[in-house]
């Protein structure tokens, strides 16, 4: 039998789509991860039901028999981060929009059914009015932005030209546990979560009144997969936010961390980052309509199962 593969499964979001998908009721899934931020252990608890591949995206020949006949393609792999698109353009280039051509090509010429793939709300760049709504005209700030957007756009075009079935869901800065806070270029509720539990001042960039729809990692997860089951005539080459539709902005998401876990710790501030959008809110209608989308966790209530698994990993490594 043909399983659903998730690319970049291995990655923090990646794993928690795994997990979804068998707890909705997949025997198995396949995974294609070249393990460059993935971790064999975000996807220890599910081990046994996951057929792991260590191949890269960047890889046609190795790629291309993975994908053959697979019924769902959700393609997560990527090399995130605004600050590094800036900093290696080169990298995320090849891998973001020359390996989802890779993933879209193998996917008709294997006959796949469809591609689920992970977009970004970068894409949107500032726009004068929130919340950001599919509509409205892109404006890339950076390289990131603009690769995303590119894969965006190779989706709706394999889906024209060749009759492959395409979703791209814009993605809203994704949080919660798994999620990799060791990087400069870490998501920064990974960040917060580390430097609270440290007792340490985190350092926002800019003067952190920046916002964002920040979005608990299962919601998302759960789309992709209502993604994958919508009708094809509605959906198909279509894009959806996939967010939450509120917007916090840095210093009351640092005040709200703070009051969670009963300290005072004053923030520092440092320059603002370049290809920084200044505030991010989804407009979730069209994927409410289309796709059933239905957030189950509130802001709050992903930063306490966040928070939560942050302290656990961190007793953890301070008894070992
Ligand atoms: C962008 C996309 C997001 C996703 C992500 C993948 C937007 C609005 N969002 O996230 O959907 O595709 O890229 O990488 O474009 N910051 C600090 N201190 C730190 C780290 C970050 O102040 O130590 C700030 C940063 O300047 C930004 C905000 O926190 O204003 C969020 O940064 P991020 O790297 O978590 O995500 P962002 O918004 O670039």
């Amino acid at each position: 039998m043909k399983l659903p593969v998730v690319t970049g499964g291995a990655g923090f979001i990646g794993s928690a789509l795994v997990r979804t998908l068998l707890e909705k009721g997949a025997p198995r899934v396949a995974v294609i991860d070249n393990f460059s931020s993935g971790k064999e252990e975000n996807l220890a608890e599910v081990r046994e039901n996951v057929d792991v591949y260590p191949v890269d995206i960047r890889d046609y020949p190795r790629l291309a028999p993975l994908l053959e006949g697979a019924p769902v393609i959700y393609h997560l792999a990527a090399i995130p981060s605004v600050p590094r698109s800036i900093q290696d353009p080169v990298p995320s280039h090849e891998v973001n929009i020359n390996g989802t051509f890779h993933v879209l090509r193998a996917a008709v010429e294997g006959r796949a059914g469809r591609v689920v793939y992970a977009a970004s709300s970068s894409a949107y760049g500032d726009t004068e009015t929130l919340p950001k709504t599919e509509s409205m005209a892109p404006r890339p700030k950076s390289p990131y932005a603009m690769q995303k957007l590119a894969g965006e756009y190779y989706c709706s075009v394999f889906s024209s030209c060749y009759g492959l079935e395409t979703v791209s869901l814009r993605f809203f800065n994704v949080f919660g546990p798994r999620q990799d806070p060791s990087s400069p270029y870490s998501g920064v509720l990974s960040i917060f979560m580390t430097r609270l539990l440290e007792r340490r001042p985190p350092v926002i960039f800019g003067d952190g009144e920046q916002s964002r729809d920040f979005t608990y990692v299962e919601d998302v997860a759960e789309l992709c997969w209502k993604a994958a089951r919508a009708p094809a005539e509605a959906v198909s080459g279509r894009v959806y936010n996939a967010g939450n539709g509120g917007r916090y902005t840095l210093n009351e998401t640092w005040r709200l961390l703070c009051r969670m876990e009963g300290v005072e710790i004053e923030p520092e501030y440092g320059p603002p980052r370049p290809g920084d959008v200044r505030h991010s809110q989804a407009d979730t209608a069209a994927a409410v309509r289309d796709l059933g989308h239905a957030p189950r966790f509130t802001f709050e209530e992903g930063l306490r199962r966040t928070l939560a698994w942050y302290r656990s990993v961190w007793q953890a490594s301070r008894a070992s």
